[in-house]
C-alpha cells in the first residue's frame, strides 16, 4: 500500500514526465515546422533553347535567367530517359529505367512492381508531415490520370482524378493550324490562338494561377510541397498571337546543331528507336522556320508562367523558406540530327534544364558543370529538407556537395536509359552512347558542341570509350507492361 505522500510524489513525478514529453513533441513538431517548403516547377520537353544553356540566341527566357541567377544552374544535367513518361518515373521514384524496366511512355508505371512498390516523390513528403498539393503535368498525363489518381498528394487542381488536359481545344480549332493535313501527329501542331484568347484562358495559364494564388492566399499548411507542370513547350505549340509577334518569321534562323548528312557516321541502331521522320514532312510543307518560331513563342510564353509563379513566391510570407526547384523533362531536337523530336540518346534531346535556388545553401549566380542527372532531385530533396530517404530505393546522388562548391571531386558520370539495353553517358566532356547491338557512337564537346563527328571507331580513343562503359549499369530490367 503507498502512504499518501508516495502517490502525490508518483503523481507528481508521472505528471513531469507527461510534461516533458510533451515539451519535446513540441520540439520535435517545431523542428518538422521548421522545415523548408519545396516549389517543384515542371516544364515538358523544354531543350537548351533557355538564355542559361544557350542553346539558341533567339531564345528569349528572361524569367528562368533571372531565377537561375538566384541560385545554381547545372549546365550539364540529363534526363534519365528522353520521353516525358519514363523520365518523370524516374524523378518520382528515384529509380533508374534499367532498373525498373519503365522505358517509354506506353510502359505502365503503377502495372510496373518496382515503381509501384516504391515511394513515390509526393507521398515521401506526405509521410514527412509535408502538406503537398499540385497541378498541371508533373506526372506522364496517363500515368496522374488512370494510374497514379492523386497518390501522395492532400490537393491537386483542379481535382487529383481530373488532370488539365495540355492545350484548350477550345481557343485552337479549326486544328491543324499549321495547314500540314497528313504524316503528323494530331499533336504535331503549332500556331497562334485566336486573337482575343489571354494568357490565363490557356491550361498551362490556369495552372500557373492556381500556384501564384495558393503562394499568395498565405493559407498553406507549412512546410508544403507545390508541384507546378507547365505542358508548353511540348506539341501542339500553341500560344496567345503576342508571343509568336515576339519572334518575326523572317528573323527565324535554322538550328544552329542542324548538319546536312551529319547522319552518315551514325549506328543504324538509332533509327530503332522511336523514329519520327517529321522533318521530312515539315520542310516540304514549308514549315520548319514557323515551326522553330512556334516553340521559341510557346518558350518565352512558358516562361512568362514561371515568372507569374516564381514572383508570387517572392511576394509571399514562404520566400525566405522555400527551396526552389526547376527542371524540364528532356530536351527536344527541331532539326537537329534529321529529327523532330525528343526520343534519342543524343544532347538535343537528353539536355535538361535544371536550376535549383535553397536558401541559405546554393550561392546566388552560381554554375556547375559536372555531368548530373534528373534522378538527382529526389536524393537531393530529401538531404535538404532533411527528411530520412526511403531505405535501398534512390538511385540518384545527393547534389548538395555541389552546391557548396560547383568543382567539388564528381567522379560519377549522368546516365540516359531509351529502350532496353540503350544508354547515352555524359561525362564533363564526353557523351558515349551505346545500342543494344553493340554499335556506339563517341563525341567531344570540348571540340565538338553539336556532336557532329563519331569518334567511336577510332582506335585512339579506345580508352575513353572503357571509361565511359564504367557507367553502363550493371542491371538490365526487360521492359515492364
Ligand atoms: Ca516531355
Ligand atoms: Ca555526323
Amino acid at each position: 500500500m503507498r502512504t499518501k505522500k508516495q502517490t502525490t510524489i508518483l503523481f507528481l513525478a508521472v505528471t513531469l514526465l507527461c510534461v516533458v514529453g510533451r515539451a519535446s513533441e513540441a520540439k520535435d513538431t517545431g523542428r518538422q515546422d521548421a522545415k523548408p517548403n519545396v516549389l517543384f516547377i515542371a516544364i515538358d520537353d523544354l531543350n537548351d533553347w533557355t538564355g542559361t544553356l544557350k542553346g539558341n540566341p533567339q531564345a528569349k527566357t528572361p524569367h528562368m535567367d533571372k531565377l537561375a541567377s538566384k541560385g545554381m544552374v547545372f549546365t550539364n544535367a540529363h534526363c534519365a530517359a528522353p520521353a516525358c513518361g519514363p523520365s518523370r518515373s524516374a524523378i518520382m521514384s528515384g529509380i533508374r529505367p534499367s532498373t525498373s524496366g519503365n522505358y517509354v511512355n506506353r510502359n505502365s508505371l503503377t502495372k510496373n512492381p518496382i515503381l509501384n512498390n516504391s515511394v513515390l516523390l509526393p507521398e515521401f513528403f506526405q509521410q514527412n508531415g509535408y502538406y503537398v498539393c499540385g497541378s498541371g503535368k508533373l506526372f506522364h498525363g496517363n500515368h496522374f490520370k488512370t494510374e497514379v489518381k492523386g497518390r501522395g498528394f492532400d490537393d491537386y487542381y483542379p481535382s487529383k482524378t481530373q488532370d488539365q488536359f495540355p492545350w484548350e481545344t477550345r481557343l485552337s480549332s479549326p486544328r491543324p493550324l499549321n495547314g500540314i493535313k497528313k504524316g503528323m501527329s494530331r499533336y504535331a501542331d503549332w500556331g497562334p490562338y485566336h486573337p482575343d484568347v489571354t494568357l490565363e484562358d490557356t491550361n498551362c495559364g490556369k495552372t500557373a494561377k492556381w500556384a501564384a494564388e495558393t503562394l499568395l492566399g498565405g493559407e498553406l499548411k507549412e512546410p508544403f510541397f507545390l508541384g507546378a507542370g507547365i505542358f508548353q513547350p511540348h506539341l501542339p505549340n500553341y500560344a496567345p498571337q503576342e508571343y509568336f509577334d515576339r519572334f518575326p518569321l523572317d528573323e527565324i534562323e535554322l538550328p544552329e546543331g542542324y548538319l546536312e548528312n551529319d547522319m552518315e557516321d551514325v549506328p543504324k541502331a538509332s533509327s530503332k528507336q522511336r523514329h519520327i521522320a517529321w522533318l521530312k514532312t515539315i520542310r516540304a510543307a514549308g514549315q520548319w522556320k514557323p515551326a522553330i518560331q512556334a516553340y521559341l513563342a510557346s518558350t518565352a510564353m512558358t516562361d512568362d508562367l514561371i515568372g507569374q509563379i516564381v514572383g508570387a513566391l517572392e511576394k509571399s510570407k514562404y520566400a525566405d523558406n522555400t527551396i526552389i526547384v526547376l527542371w524540364s523533362d528532356h530536351g527536344f531536337q527541331l532539326g537537329e540530327k534529321e529529327r523532330w523530336a525528343k526520343y534519342s540518346l543524343w544532347e538535343r534531346a537528353t539536355r535538361v534544364n535544371f536550376v535549383w535556388v535553397a536558401p541559405g545553401v546554393t550561392k546566388p549566380g552560381s554554375t556547375c558543370a559536372k555531368p548530373v542527372n534528373l534522378l538527382d532531385i529526389y536524393p537531393t530533396l530529401a538531404s535538404l529538407t532533411g527528411c530520412e530517404p526511403p531505405e535501398g530505393q534512390l538511385e540518384g546522388n545527393d547534389l548538395t556537395v555541389l552546391f557548396e562548391d560547383p568543382e567539388a571531386s564528381w567522379d560519377k558520370t549522368s546516365l540516359t536509359v531509351f529502350g532496353f539495353k540503350n544508354y547515352g553517358i555524359r561525362s564533363e566532356r564526353y557523351r558515349y552512347i551505346v545500342y543494344a547491338d553493340g554499335s556506339e557512337e563517341l563525341y567531344d564537346h570540348k571540340k565538338d558542341k553539336w556532336e557532329w563527328h563519331n569518334l567511336a571507331n577510332r582506335p585512339e580513343y579506345a580508352e575513353i570509350k572503357e571509361k565511359m562503359r564504367k557507367g553502363i549499369p550493371a542491371h538490365h530490367e526487360p521492359p515492364g507492361n
